[in-house]
């Protein structure tokens, strides 16, 4: 399978490595929106948060489980962070393999554009 993140996953393509887990792993952003940029992601291949297989739910969990580890881990915890999921074309989705975006170290506003 031709997926971008799955070779990260597999060590095939070089990433800076934030955490990993069994199920789990995190790299920095290629091109960072926040002065801290992390992807948190599933090692299995899932395109789509649409496309998550019930039994596979639980990793759901664990992405942010990580997510707030990687926080605190690098400082964000008590300023502030974001977590953000795009799905498909409107939800500004580039990679099909999901991913969890963890933001951190400017304020944020919202709504988000
Ligand atoms: P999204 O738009 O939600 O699908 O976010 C995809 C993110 O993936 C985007 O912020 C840029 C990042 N990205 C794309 N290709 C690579 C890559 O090869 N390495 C890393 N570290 N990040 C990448």
């Amino acid at each position: 399978m031709d997926c971008i993140f799955c070779k990260i996953a597999n060590k095939e393509i070089p990433a800076r490595i934030a955490f990993e887990s069994d199920r789990v792993i995190a790299f920095h952003d290629l091109f960072p929106q926040a002065p801290t940029h992390v992807l948190v992601i599933p090692k299995t291949h899932i395109s789509t948060l649409n496309d998550v297989p019930a039994e596979q739910a639980p990793v759901l969990g664990e992405l942010v489980s990580a997510a707030t580890t990687i926080a605190k881990e690098l400082g964000l915890a008590d300023a502030g962070y974001r977590v953000v999921m795009n799905c498909n074309a409107d939800g500004g989705q580039s990679v099909y393999h999901i991913h969890l975006h963890l933001l951190g170290g400017r304020h944020m506003a919202w709504p988000p554009g």
